[in-house]
């Protein structure tokens, strides 16, 4: 999977080269490539905003600077995302969606936002990551890379997207680990019987019960089992 991102600071994106994302980088699963917008400014002083027609606060920056970022990107077929809290929400099922496409490129703003007439231009599709205001778009972006990538081949270890919270419309079940016994709790026994097809009942009662408490907004979304309305 190939991402271009068209950001004023390509620096705040280190972060993504730690952990499993950055594994995936060395693997050659995914490509990120950073694209610093100022680098096409055509202004000796590097300027990429100017304040907004009609006044008001802040800066917006400027449509030519930013298209021609954009144009040194060769390739026609890419989707291109406008990280905007304007967007349409993202899901789980958008995530996995995205994750089927070869190459996206993502367009972070900053101050203001951007010139509406290169948003018209070369936005497929405009993307937010919550209901709040951020100062840019870069974070948004890299939640977005986050997430994706997980559903990328060979990124997490076999699995790992099927069980997970959200993929089938509820959430997950809780995890334990050694040791047995921690502040006088114990691991729920049935873990530790070895009994594969009672775990699978008890962890599938503990989404239910989970879902029912925390998001009982989930519930209505799904077909539930008649096994599982028993719970
Ligand atoms: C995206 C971008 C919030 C989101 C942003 C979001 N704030 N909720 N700020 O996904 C243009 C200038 C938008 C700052 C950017």
């Amino acid at each position: 999977m190939q991402f271009d991102v068209l950001t004023l600071f390509p620096e705040m994106f280190e972060i993504l080269n730690k952990s499993i994302i950055g594994k995936a980088k060395e693997k050659g699963l995914i490509n990120i490539n950073l694209i610093n917008i100022r680098d096409f400014s055509k202004n000796k002083h590097k300027k990429v905003d100017d304040t907004p027609y009609g006044g008001g606060a802040g800066m917006v920056m400027m449509p030519d600077v930013v298209y021609d970022a954009y144009k040194s990107i060769k390739d026609n077929k890419a989707k291109v995302i406008y990280m905007s809290p304007q967007g349409n929400k993202i899901t789980q099922k958008k995530i996995e969606e995205l994750s089927k496409e070869k190459h996206l490129i993502l367009l972070c703003g900053h101050y203001e936002g951007i010139d509406q007439r290169v948003l018209d231009e070369i936005v497929d599709e405009e993307i937010s990551i919550g209901d709040y205001v951020l100062t840019g778009g870069e974070l948004p972006a890299m939640v977005l890379i986050d997430s994706v990538s997980r559903y990328i081949e060979g990124v997490l270890k076999e699995d790992s997207t099927k069980e997970e919270s959200f993929s089938q419309g509820l959430l997950e079940y809780p995890q334990y680990t050694r040791p047995e016994i921690f502040q006088n709790k114990k691991v729920p026994e049935v873990l530790l019987s070895g009994h594969h097809q009672n775990i699978e009942k008890w962890r599938r009662k503990q989404s239910l019960k989970i879902t029912l408490n925390k998001r009982p907004d989930l519930l209505k979304e799904i077909n539930l089992s008649d096994e599982d309305k028993k719970y």
